[in-house]
């Protein structure tokens, strides 16, 4: 085995899970690249503390050739490919857009590579929202997929044509069909964070209420510091795989809610309110992830459980809130 440093080219270095990735791949000793649009400059939050230790490279999903040019600059081992519309909400909204960067996004990056070289590793990020409407309970590698949401018709077809570049092409690609996973670096548009934050301030009087849509949408919860780990064993294997990445426990929007403002000491039934405006026009009603392959295949299993992501997501914005002050 060559002792060569290895490159990552992460796309969506900006968001949650790139930033944490980018984290983990620096501990290992790798060179990491992150694919950045122009725009994003402006919000670089997630990554500020470690811009001296990475290279960010312009590019957009949109843009085939800025990804050629991406690739060429940064001659990496494995790039993965986690930049996307992420929010389901907004996917409604913007289905074509979505469908663009979501969807053909990824088989952009994927002829790009073949273009460049064929030899790079690829990691395509699959979503539980493939289930969907669920076929079954727990999900499965072998689950049926049900998309409900532009978005998840969108990672379907990344998803496929991820399989599909594996098995006309012979490259390395494989995708994480990751069930939901939240941080402190998620995005305040993203339910748990939205809780967390909301809580915080009216913790410290300076909200009053928290509006929320459909409080019985269930969801298997991770953190996603955690899952950046499953990405890249997932990475290292002899054979590209899919598999299924979760915590096998699932829980309400309400049951989070309450755990959240039980530990900040509130009674979140004086605070909540329900808005129709937030209510979807097609909902994932239960999705509850049987991670068991990767557990038994790759020795992969979440360190954080459910309570403790409440907690440290709270703790957390409980700071940043005082800091904003
Ligand atoms: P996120 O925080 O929303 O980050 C999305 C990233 O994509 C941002 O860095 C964003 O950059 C970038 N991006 C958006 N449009 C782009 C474009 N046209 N070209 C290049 N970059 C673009 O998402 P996340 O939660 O980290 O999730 C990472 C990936 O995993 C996403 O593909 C998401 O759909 C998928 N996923 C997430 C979860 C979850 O629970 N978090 C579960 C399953 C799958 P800007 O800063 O420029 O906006
Ligand atoms: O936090 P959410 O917006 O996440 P959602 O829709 O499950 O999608 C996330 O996880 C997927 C993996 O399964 C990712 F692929 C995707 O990129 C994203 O990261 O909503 C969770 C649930 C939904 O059922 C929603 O209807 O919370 C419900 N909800 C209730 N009130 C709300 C709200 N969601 C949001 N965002 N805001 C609310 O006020």
């Amino acid at each position: 085995m060559s002792n060569k440093r290895k490159t990552a080219l992460i796309t969506g270095i900006t968001g949650q899970d790139g930033s944490y990735l980018a984290d983990f791949l620096l501990a290992k000793n790798y060179a990491v690249y992150g694919l950045e649009r122009r725009s994003s400059q402006k919000d670089r939050q997630n990554i500020q503390h470690i811009m001296g230790k990475i290279k960010m490279v312009s590019g957009d999903l949109l843009d085939e050739a800025s990804l050629v040019h991406a690739i060429r600059e940064a001659k990496p081992d494995e790039i993965y490919n986690l930049a996307a519309q992420s929010f389901v909400g907004e996917s409604w909204k913007q289905p074509v857009y979505t469908g663009e960067v979501t969807g053909l996004g990824a088989v952009r990056v994927l002829e790009a590579v073949r273009q460049v070289d064929p030899k790079i590793k690829f990691y395509q990020a699959s979503s539980s929202e493939m289930f969907g409407a669920v076929r079954e309970t727990p999900q499965t590698e072998t689950t049926p997929f049900y998309p409900r949401s532009p978005y998840g018709v969108a990672k379907l077809y990344a998803h496929w044509i991820t399989v599909n570049y594996r098995e006309s092409y012979g490259l390395f690609a494989v995708s994480g069909i990751l069930f939901n996973h939240e941080s402190p670096r998620r995005g305040l548009e993203f339910v748990t964070r939205k809780i967390t934050y909301t809580a915080a301030l009216i913790k410290q009087r300076r909200a009053k209420e928290l509006r929320l849509g459909n409080l019985d949408a269930s969801r298997d919860w991770g953190f996603a510091g955690d899952y950046v780990e499953a990405m890249w064993l997932m990475m290292q294997e002899k054979k590209p795989r899919d598999f299924v990445i979760g915590t096998g426990e699932t829980h309400t929007v309400r049951e989070f809610v309450e755990e959240v403002f039980l530990y900040l000491g509130l009674d979140y039934k004086k605070y909540v309110k329900i808005d129709k405006k937030l209510l979807r026009p097609a909902e994932v009603n239960y999705l509850k992830a049987d991670a068991s392959h990767v557990q038994r295949e790759l020795g992969w299993k979440p360190k954080t459980d459910y309570k403790a992501l409440a907690r440290l997501m709270a703790d957390a914005d409980m700071a940043a809130v005082a800091h904003e002050r």
